[in-house]
């Protein structure tokens, strides 16, 4: 049965900042993601706040809030069968040290803070992202 799904995937400052947008939007067409939407942007930290509300409970919330809020992103809706998934397994663990080979994280990422890249961890998840990002 198809499931086509979205997906909010982000290029993260580290990654922008080396200009691996490129490369890392190849990886997603060659994985057979359809690139929706895209865009470039600089968001506030009380921006990276609200995305990131999930987590502000956790020590490392004030950091990560800087951090996204730092330099320019890249924000994409990605689309393809059971695409939450696919996006997750191609990004690999949040550790890029802990990522298998052939993924975003493993190739691209720093430290668990400069990983890369952000994706949707649900299908619920993923609806409140795109709209977050892409909501006229
Ligand atoms: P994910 O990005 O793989 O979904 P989450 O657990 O949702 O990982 O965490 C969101 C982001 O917070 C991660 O991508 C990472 O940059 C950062 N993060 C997660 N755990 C830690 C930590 O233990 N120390 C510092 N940063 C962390
Ligand atoms: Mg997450």
């Amino acid at each position: 049965m198809s499931n086509l799904e979205q997906t909010l995937s982000i290029i993260k400052p580290d990654a922008v900042e080396r200009n691996l947008e490129n490369e890392i939007k190849e990886m997603f067409k060659s994985n057979g993601f359809t690139i929706l939407k895209e865009k470039k942007i600089k968001i506030e930290k009380s921006e990276a706040e609200k995305f990131y509300k999930v987590h502000q409970t956790k020590p490392f919330y004030s950091d990560l809030c800087d951090y996204l809020s730092s330099g320019p992103i890249v924000v994409i809706v990605l689309e393809k069968e059971n695409a939450v998934l696919g996006n997750r397994e191609l990004m690999g663990a949040t550790n890029p040290k802990d990522a298998e080979e052939g993924t975003i994280r493993k190739k691209y990422g720093i430290s668990i803070d400069k990983n890369s890249v952000h994706g949707s961890d649900s299908v619920e998840n993923a609806k409140i992202e795109i709209d977050f990002f892409f909501k006229d």
